[in-house]
C-alpha cells in the first residue's frame, strides 16, 4: 500500500523521493558523461587539457544535494564537477571552458577546464595549486560572520551580502592535506569556530603517490580527530546514499554554528590523474578491478534498478537524454571562438578603479594638523581614519593587536605591532575589526582574500618581509591571479602591509632583507614603498581606496629617522600609483631610487655639488608597480646621464628593468653608460662592518655618480 510504502521509502533514503534520486543520478551520469566527451575532444585535438571527475562524482551530488546555491560558498578543486552540476552550472557552461572560448563565463578562457568559478552560485574561481582554497574558504566564512553584525548594515550593500545560516564547503583531495595551508586553514577555522566543511576526497592517490606517503596512518579523519570543536565524518563517497546521510549531519552542525567540519569521504579515481597521466605504470590490475567496483555511477544506477524505482528500459532513456544535452551542449561550445590577441591584458588590474589616476591625486591639497611627527605614526593615523571611514577595513597580522585578550587592557598598555604602526586600533574598533592572527603568513594573506572577495577590505601585515615567503604562493598564485583568471568575476583588493629593509646595525640575514622586485615582477600585484612619512600617508590612502592589491612596504629603518618626517596631511591626502617625486633638482645626472637609499643619494648628490658645483637630480619613484617611467625618461633627456640606486641586490634587480629600458628608449640621449649602485649579492650579515659592506651607502652612490660624470 502506498501509505506503507511510502515511510519506508522515505526512511531507508533519508528522506528522498524516487524524484530526488533519479535527479541525484542525472548528476553523477552527466558528470561523468562530460569527461568522457572531452577525453574524446582531447584525443581530436579540439581541448587542450582534461582531468577528470570520475569517481567522485556521488560525494559530489551529496554536498550539492545539501547545499543552498548562492547562499552557501564553494572553495573547491578540479575533481569537484559533479558538485557543480548539482550547485547549477551547466554541461554547455563546462563545455566553454575546456574549449577555452571566450564567451567561457567563469575565466574568459583563462583557466584549464574543471576550473569553476560561479558569482551567481557562490562558486569561487578555483586555482590548480593544491590545498590553496583552504584558507580563502576560511576568510569567507569569517566575512560571512562579519557582515551578519548589526554594524554591517552601513556597507551590507558594498558587499557580497550574507545568508543567516551560510556554510562555505572547501574541497581538496587526499594529498592535498598534507600541504601546510591545510592545516592552518584547520586552525583558525576551530579557533574561531567558524562554519566551515572541509570535505577530504580521498581516492587514495596524489597522482601516483599512495595516502601513506602524505597522511601518517593513511586516515585523515583520524589524524585531525584532536582538533577542539571539528566534528569529523568519515563516509564512503561512492555510495551516493551513504554521503546523502554523512553530509546531511556535517551540514547541521555547521549551519547551527556549532563549528567548522571535516568530511572524510572515500572515492576511487578510475580515469588516472589526468589525461596525461597512465595509473597502470603504479597501481596494479587488481586495485584497479578493485575500485572499478565501487564505481559511484555504476553503484547508483544498480541501486535505481534493484529497488525498482527505474526499469532498466527507463534508465537506458534517462541516460540517452543525458548524452543527447552532452553532446549538444559540446557541439555548442566547440563552435565557439577563442579570446582574440586584444583581450590579453584584460583584467589583469581593476578596468574602473585606476590607482594612478587623477582621482587619486590630492597631493597639492593636504590639509596639515599637527607637528611633524614619524613615519610610523602617519601610517597609524591614515589607518585610524581610514578605519573610522570605511567600516568594511580590517586589520589583522602578527602582534597587531592592542591585546588579544581584550579583558586585560584596563591594566596594560598594549602592544598594536612589533613597530607600534596598528598601536591603538584595537582600543578604538575593537577586537571584531583589529586581532591577531596565528604566526602563519600564508593564513594572514589567504584569509585575506576570502575577505576581500565577499566586498570587505582587509589592510593586513607581514610582520617582516624576511618571513614573507609562507604567503607566497597566496600572493603569486591566488591573490595576484584573481581578476584575471576568473575574467573579472572576482577581485580581492588587499592590501598586504610588511615592514622590509636593513640599514640596522644588527638586523642580520633574519630582519634586513629586501627583495621587492621579486613582487614587482608579478602581473596584478601593485608595489608600493615610501620614503618619507608623507608620502607613506597619502600612498596607504591610496592603496586602501584602490580595487587593487597592493604590496605596501614600509620600510624599518625610515620608520622613525627625522629626516623623513611630515605633518598629517588630513583625510582626504592621497598620492597615485605610479608618480614619481624629484626630491632635488639637478642637470648633471639623474638619479632613480626609492626607500631608504633615496636619503643617501639626496647626501651623495649634496657632497658631490659641494666638491664639484654639479647639481645631480634625484628622483624618488615610491611606487614600483607601477612605476614613473615619464619621470625617469623626461629627467634622463635634460641630464644625459641615468644612476638607479637600490638596496635590494644588483643582480636582477629593479635597476636592470630600468636600466634596459632606458638602453631601449633613451639611448639616443645618453651621454654615458647606465650604471647601478645596489646591495651586494650576499646576505646582510649582523656584524654593522659587514651590513655598511654589504648594503649602498652614500659614499658608494657619490662614487658612482662621480665616475658617471666623468665618463
Ligand atoms: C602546490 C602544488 N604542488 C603540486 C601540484 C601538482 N599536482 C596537481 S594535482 C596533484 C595531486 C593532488 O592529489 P590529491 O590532493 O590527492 O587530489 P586528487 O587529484 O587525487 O583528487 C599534484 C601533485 C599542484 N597543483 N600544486
Ligand atoms: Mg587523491
Amino acid at each position: 500500500m502506498a501509505t506503507e510504502a511510502a515511510p519506508e521509502t522515505a526512511e531507508k533514503h533519508f528522506g528522498l523521493s524516487k524524484d530526488d534520486l533519479i535527479r541525484a543520478f542525472r548528476i553523477v551520469y552527466t558528470s561523468r558523461r562530460i569527461d568522457d566527451k572531452e577525453i574524446q575532444l582531447k584525443r581530436q585535438n579540439r581541448i587542450f587539457f582534461q582531468i577528470s571527475g570520475a569517481g567522485h562524482e556521488a560525494a559530489g551530488a551529496a554536498i550539492a544535494f545539501h547545499m543552498k546555491a548562492g547562499a552557501d560558498w564553494l572553495f573547491g578543486y578540479y575533481r569537484d564537477r559533479a558538485l557543480c552540476l548539482g550547485l547549477g552550472v551547466t554541461p554547455y557552461e563546462m563545455f566553454l571552458q575546456s574549449v577555452g572560448a571566450a564567451e567561457d563565463s567563469a575565466s574568459g578562457g583563462r583557466q584549464m577546464p574543471s576550473h569553476w568559478a560561479s558569482r551567481k552560485l557562490n562558486i569561487f574561481t578555483m586555482s590548480s595549486p593544491t590545498a590553496t582554497e583552504c584558507l580563502p574558504g576560511v576568510g569567507a566564512a569569517e566575512a560571512g560572520r562579519f557582515l551578519a553584525r548589526p554594524e554591517a548594515r552601513a556597507f551590507l550593500e558594498a558587499t557580497s551580502g550574507f545568508s543567516e545560516d551560510e556554510v562555505v564547503v572547501v574541497t581538496l583531495g587526499d594529498g592535498s592535506t598534507a600541504e601546510g595551508e591545510f592545516w592552518e586553514a584547520l586552525t583558525t577555522a576551530c579557533t574561531l569556530k567558524l562554519p566551515v566543511l572541509f570535505v577530504v576526497e580521498d581516492n587514495g592517490y596524489a597522482i601516483s603517490v599512495p595516502v601513506e606517503v602524505n597522511t601518517p596512518g593513511g586516515s585523515i579523519s583520524k589524524l585531525v580527530r584532536g582538533f577542539p570543536g571539528l566534528f569529523v565524518v568519515e563516509t564512503d563517497g561512492c555510495d551516493f546514499l551513504e554521503s546523502y546521510d554523512a553530509f546531511r549531519w556535517a551540514f547541521a552542525y555547521a549551519r547551527e554554528g556549532k563549528g567548522p567540519v571535516l568530511v572524510h569521504a572515500h572515492v576511487v579515481r578510475p580515469y588516472s590523474h589526468s589525461l596525461s597521466d597512465d595509473e597502470r605504470l603504479y597501481k596494479p590490475a587488481s586495485e584497479r578491478k578493485k575500485e572499478a567496483e565501487r564505481d559511484p555511477v555504476e553503484l547508483l544506477a544498480r541501486r535505481l534498478v534493484t529497488e525498482g524505482l527505474l526499469s532498466e528500459e527507463e534508465l537506458a532513456l534517462l541516460k540517452a537524454a543525458c548524452d543527447a544535452e552532452v553532446n549538444e551542449a559540446a557541439d555548442r561550445a566547440a563552435a565557439l571562438p577563442q579570446p582574440g590577441p586584444e583581450r590579453v591584458l584584460e583584467n589583469v588590474c581593476s578596468p574602473s578603479v585606476d590607482p594612478a589616476s587623477p582621482a587619486f591625486d590630492t597631493e597639492d591639497r593636504p590639509e596639515f594638523s599637527g607637528g611633524v611627527t614619524t613615519m610610523v605614526d602617519l601610517i597609524n593615523a591614515c589607518l585610524r581614519d581610514e578605519m573610522a571611514r570605511d567600516g568594511r577595513i580590517v586589520v589583522w597580522g602578527e602582534d597587531v593587536a592592542d591585546a588579544s585578550r581584550e579583558e586585560i587592557l584596563s591594566e596594560v598598555k598594549g602592544k598594536g605591532g612589533v613597530f607600534k604602526v596598528t598601536a591603538g586600533l584595537q582600543k578604538l574598533y575593537g577586537k571584531g575589526r583589529v586581532f591577531n592572527s596565528p604566526l602563519a603568513e600564508a593564513n594572514i594573506v589567504g584569509r585575506a582574500i576570502g575577505w576581500a572577495a565577499r566586498g570587505l577590505k582587509p589592510v593586513v601585515e607581514i610582520q617582516f618581509f624576511d618571513y614573507i615567503w609562507p604567503a607566497m604562493l597566496q600572493l603569486r598564485d591566488e591573490l595576484a591571479t584573481i581578476r584575471w583568471r576568473s575574467g573579472g568575476l572576482f577581485s580581492a583588493p588587499v592590501v598586504v602591509r610588511c615592514a622590509i629593509g636593513g640599514y640596522l646595525t644588527g638586523g642580520g640575514p633574519y630582519h634586513s632583507q629586501s627583495g621587492e622586485v621579486t613582487f614587482a615582477h608579478i602581473p596584478g600585484l601593485r608595489i608600493v614603498m615610501p620614503s618619507s612619512a608623507l608620502d607613506a600617508s597619502g600612498l596607504l590612502r591610496t592603496a586602501i581606496r584602490c580595487d587593487d592589491p597592493v604590496l605596501f612596504l614600509e620600510h624599518k629603518h625610515l620608520y622613525r629617522q627625522t629626516h623623513n618626517k611630515g605633518a598629517y596631511p588630513g583625510r582626504e591626502f592621497m598620492i597615485p600609483f605610479g608618480k614619481a617625486k624629484t626630491v632635488r633638482p639637478g642637470t648633471a645626472a639623474t638619479v632613480v631610487t626609492y626607500g631608504a637609499t633615496v636619503f643617501r643619494s639626496v647626501t651623495a648628490a649634496h657632497r658631490l655639488a659641494d666638491e664639484t658645483g654639479r647639481e645631480v637630480e634625484v628622483i624618488d619613484l615610491r611606487s614600483l608597480a607601477p612605476y614613473d617611467w615619464a619621470a625617469v625618461a623626461a629627467s634622463v633627456k635634460r641630464t644625459n646621464r641615468l644612476l638607479v640606486v637600490h638596496e635590494d641586490w644588483q643582480t636582477h634587480g629593479f635597476g636592470a628593468e630600468l636600466a634596459a629600458r632606458a638602453a631601449d628608449e633613451l639611448f639616443p640621449f645618453l651621454d654615458a653608460p647606465v650604471r647601478r649602485v645596489a646591495a651586494k649579492d650576499v646576505f646582510c650579515g649582523y656584524a654593522p662592518r659587514l651590513e655598511e659592506a654589504t648594503l649602498p651607502q652614500a659614499d658608494d652612490i657619490h662614487d658612482a655618480l662621480a665616475a658617471l660624470l666623468a665618463f
